[in-house]
C-alpha cells in the first residue's frame, strides 16, 4: 500500500466504504448516471452520429461522464462506456439502433468464437483507456472513478442472442446443447475482461464493477458455471494485478444465490430491487463486504416524497454495515432531473 493510495482512500468516501467504513450517510453514485434522462447528454448525444462513436471520443465520453457529478455530487463518476464494446473490440459487428437497443452479428458456433480476436482488445479500446485517464485528472478530489465491464456471461448472451431480449433463450440453450462452444465463448470473455479491467485500473478506474445483468436468467445449476466461476477467476487476477482496486459484483437478479457471490473475494456486492435489505444485511456474512443498492428506479418516477421515504428505510436498514447509496438497477431514461437531485440532496442532508 503506498502513501498515495491511502490519502486517496482518507478523502473519498465511496473507497474508504468498500474497505469497510460505515458512514452516518452513506456515499452515493447510481448505475446509468449519464444518459438520456440528462438534457446536457441529449444535446451531446444528438451531435454525433452513432453511440459508439461518443463511446470512443474520449472528449465527449470525458464530457458525458463528469455531467451527473458536477450537477448532483455523487460521490462516484461511472466511465461513460457500454458493456458492448467488449465484442466490439473483439471483432463483432455492433449497432446501437434509436429506439431499438443494441444489435449484434450473432455468434452462435465454435467456428464463430475461433474467429473472435482476443488479441486486438487493448489496442481498440485506447479511446476507453484515454477517457478514463482524463476524468480521473478532471474529478473532484473526494470524488471516485468506476470502471466497469460486463460480466462473461451477460455479455456472451447479447452475442449469442444477436441483441437484447427478455429471456435470452437461444443463449441459455447453447450453453445446454453445446457446452465446449459456451466454454471457449466464457474463456475468451473472462480472459478479454481481465485484460481489459486491468487496463482501466492502470489508467486511473479506483473502482471496478461487473455487470452481471442477467445473471438471473439462468437457474442456479448452470450459474455456478457460468456466473460464479468466471466472476471468481476475474476477482483473483484483478487483485493480483491490481490489489489496490476493489471489486463490486452486481449479479442481477440471482435471489437466494446473492450468498454465493458474496464469498468471491469482491470488496462489494450491488444488491438489485428484489433483495430485502434486512435479509441481506444477514444472510450476507462479513460486515466487512460493502453492501450496494437498492432502490427501485421507478420510485424516481415520483411521487418524490415516496421515493425519499423508501431511500431513507434502506439507508436505516444498512446501519451498521458498510453501504454503498445506489439504485437496484439503471435510472430510467424518463426519470425526472429533479427527483435524482431531491434524491442525492437528500441523502447528503437528511437526519439519520
Ligand atoms: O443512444 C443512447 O444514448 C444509448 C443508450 C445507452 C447508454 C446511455 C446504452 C445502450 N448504453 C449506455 C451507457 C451505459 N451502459 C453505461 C454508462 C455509465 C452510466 O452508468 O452512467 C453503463 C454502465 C452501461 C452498462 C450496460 N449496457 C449494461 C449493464 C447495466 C444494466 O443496465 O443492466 C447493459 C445490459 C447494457 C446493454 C445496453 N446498452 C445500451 C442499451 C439500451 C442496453 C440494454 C439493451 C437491452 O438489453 O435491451
Amino acid at each position: 500500500m503506498n502513501n498515495r493510495r491511502d490519502e486517496e482512500i482518507s478523502v473519498k468516501p465511496l473507497l474508504a466504504c468498500l474497505r469497510g467504513a460505515r458512514f452516518e450517510r452513506p456515499p452515493v453514485w447510481l448505475m446509468r448516471q449519464a444518459g438520456r434522462y440528462l438534457p446536457e447528454y441529449r444535446a451531446i448525444r444528438s451531435s454525433v452520429g452513432g453511440f459508439l462513436e461518443l463511446c470512443y471520443t474520449p472528449d465527449l465520453a470525458t464530457e458525458v461522464t463528469l455531467q451527473p457529478v458536477r450537477r448532483f455530487g455523487m460521490d462516484a463518476a461511472i466511465l461513460f462506456s457500454d458493456i458492448l464494446v467488449l465484442p466490439h473490440a473483439l471483432g463483432v459487428e455492433v449497432r446501437f439502433l434509436e429506439g431499438e437497443g443494441p444489435k449484434l452479428a450473432p455468434v452462435r458456433t465454435a467456428e464463430a468464437v475461433a474467429l473472435l480476436e482476443p488479441g486486438a482488445v487493448l489496442d481498440r479500446l485506447a479511446p476507453v483507456f484515454e477517457t478514463v485517464r482524463r476524468v480521473a485528472q478532471a474529478l473532484p478530489p473526494a470524488t471516485a472513478l468506476i470502471g466497469f465491464a460486463g460480466a462473461p456471461w451477460t455479455v456472451a448472451a447479447y452475442m449469442i442472442e444477436g441483441g437484447g431480449s427478455r429471456e435470452f433463450p437461444l443463449a441459455r440453450r447453447l450453453a445446454r446443447q453445446a457446452p465446449a462452444t459456451m466454454t471457449a465463448l466464457v474463456e475468451t470473455l473472462t480472459t478479454a475482461t481481465i485484460d481489459y479491467l486491468g487496463a482501466q485500473a492502470a489508467a486511473g478506474a479506483e473502482v471496478l464493477q461487473l455487470f452481471d445483468s442477467w445473471a438471473g436468467a439462468l437457474p442456479p445449476t448452470e450459474r455456478a458455471r457460468w456466473c460464479l466461476e468466471p466472476a471468481e477467476r476475474i476477482v483473483r487476477e484483478l487483485r493480483a494485478r491490481h490489489p489496490e482496486v476493489p471489486v463490486i459484483l452486481f449479479p442481477r437478479g440471482v435471489g437466494a444465490g446473492y450468498p454465493a457471490f458474496a464469498r468471491l473475494g469482491a470488496a462489494g456486492l450491488a444488491l438489485d430491487t428484489t433483495v430485502p435489505v434486512d435479509w441481506a444485511t444477514r444472510e450476507l456474512g462479513d460486515p466487512a463486504l460493502c453492501l450496494q443498492g437498492n432502490l427501485d428506479p421507478i420510485a424516481l418516477l415520483g411521487p418524490i416524497e415516496a421515493m425519499l421515504g423508501e431511500a431513507r428505510r434502506i439507508v436505516a436498514a444498512m446501519k451498521g454495515r458498510a453501504h454503498i447509496f445506489n439504485l437496484g438497477h439503471g435510472v430510467l431514461p424518463e426519470t425526472p432531473v429533479e427527483a435524482v437531485a431531491a434524491l442525492v440532496a437528500d441523502l447528503k442532508t437528511s437526519a439519520t
